[in-house]
């Protein structure tokens, strides 16, 4: 997993990171990148915890309280029909997106982790008991793990772990011991926040549903960065957030199966996820709504519609491919620089952008402060994956993460703050 790199030049050509998408571009359709953090200009490479919106977003948000404000799905008047009707045209510009499943089957959030809760608790509550199997992996997000955890410990059933190899990429060799027939369900993430590995759904959702168990994909991190297709990949739930994909916070989603959200019970009860009413009596509305309690984020998911057809509009084919020649681009730099080490698959058809890595012996936290100082983004900490930290022998990692308006330079001005931040920190 680990790649020790000593020595190297800083100065390098700069080079484009992919002909035909145009960073540049892109960078002026998003108002905070011109900022300036003390006097430098910002690089955002931070893109894994949340990405920055653009002006698209910005206005609709905007206009959303300025002229339709009102409550969806309940109203007469003229606002509150135009409120429901782009709300609900956001679901199904969603409900595209994700590779054309219906409407009903897809629940609108608050984000990822609401919606694996979701599962844990209703599907989980039903469905799980002593002696049966919960399988995530190694590298799960505390998102995808502590629900599980919460649920093993009230009903009593095993949780079993898929492991990585030392490359930090998924080891299956043993998954039919792991996979066993009393797994119930099986939920890992497309693609690891720490580590970047992008995980093969495809065939672990084969070994799960012949196995009889129930398939999940935590999609938090790979929405925003690949084509996603829930239907080829046969998943039964599929999560993610707006606000990694430029969308605003407080809006996620949850993709289930008809059949098995209509088995589901409701995880909230209240207002518009009923049917009828009475003071002893109450029946449960048809999907989605059914999940859907209380006033939704109805600007959020207004302002979601935006981000959607702005990344539409690149396409997410070309988004991956700006982003594998970026992740390149930084194992090389990073690599080239005195006491780098880097985690995670250096194989670019394997991973995303989301590259972690420590500086000798100088604290992430120090390391993040330091570029900062420079005006330059990055995560530091265990990325709210404790358990894979740890196993990687480390309490912390740096991170830097990609997106659509990152370019080779903001990769040399980090490159350029490690090795300032190797000799600041009294190395050289
Ligand atoms: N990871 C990161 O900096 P929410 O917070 O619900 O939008 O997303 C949760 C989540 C679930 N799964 C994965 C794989 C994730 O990476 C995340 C969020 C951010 O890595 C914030 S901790």
């Amino acid at each position: 997993m680990k790649s020790e790199n000593t020595g190297g030049t800083i100065l390098r050509e700069k080079r484009e990171a992919t002909a035909g998408f145009d960073p540049e571009a892109i960078m002026a359709d998003f108002p905070i990148l011109t900022r300036k953090i003390g006097s430098n200009k910002l690089v955002y490479l931070d893109n894994a915890a949340t990405t920055q919106k653009p002006t698209s977003v910005i206005e609709a948000l905007n206009s959303y309280y300025r002229v339709m404000n009102a409550n969806v799905h309940r109203g007469l008047h003229t606002l509150a029909e135009e409120s429901t009707a782009a709300f609900e045209e956001a679901r199904r510009k969603t409900a595209l997106f994700i590779g054309g499943v219906k409407s009903e089957e897809l629940i609108i959030t608050r984000n990822a982790t609401e919606s694996i809760n979701i599962v844990a608790a209703s599907w989980g509550r039903k469905n799980i008991r002593r002696g049966d199997r919960i399988v995530l992996t190694e590298m799960e997000h505390h998102a995808n793990l502590v629900p599980w955890i919460a649920l093993s410990k009230e009903t009593g059933a095993e949780l079993a772990y898929i492991p990585i190899d030392s490359q930090g990429v998924l080891d299956l060799e043993n998954i039919d011991s792991i996979i066993t027939d009393n797994t119930k369900i099986v939920s890992l993430t497309q693609m690891s926040n720490v580590l970047g590995t992008i995980n093969p759904v495809e065939e672990i959702g084969r070994i799960a549903h012949a196995a009889g168990a129930v398939f999940l994909v935590d999609g938090a991190q790979s929405a925003p960065h690949m084509p996603v297709n829930v239907k080829a990949m046969d998943a039964d739930f599929y999560v993610f957030s707006a606000h990694k994909m430029l969308g605003p916070t407080g809006i996620g989603f949850l993709y289930g199966r008809e059949n098995i959200l209509n088995s589901m019970e409701p995880f909230l009860y209240g207002g518009e996820m009923i049917r009828e009413v009475r003071y002893d009596y109450a029946d449960w509305n048809i999907l989605p709504w059914k999940f859907e309690a209380g006033t939704p984020n109805i600007a959020g998911a207004i302002g979601f519609s935006p981000a959607l057809d702005y990344l539409n509009s690149l396409g997410m084919e070309s988004i991956r491919d700006h982003e594998k020649k970026l992740t390149a681009y930084a194992i090389e730099r990073l690599s080239e620089i005195k006491g780098i080490m880097i985690y995670g698959p250096k194989d670019i058809e394997s991973r995303g952008g989301a590259v972690s890595f420590t500086h000798g012996e100088i604290h992430p936290h120090d390391l993040a402060t330091f570029l900062d100082s420079r005006g330059i983004a990055i995560r530091a900490g265990h990325h709210c994956a404790q358990p894979l930290v740890k196993k990687l022998g480390l309490n912390a990692t740096a991170r830097a993460s990609f997106y659509i308006y990152n370019t080779n330079s903001d990769i040399d001005d980090l490159a350029a703050g490690l090795a300032e931040a190797w000799r600041y920190f009294g190395h050289g």
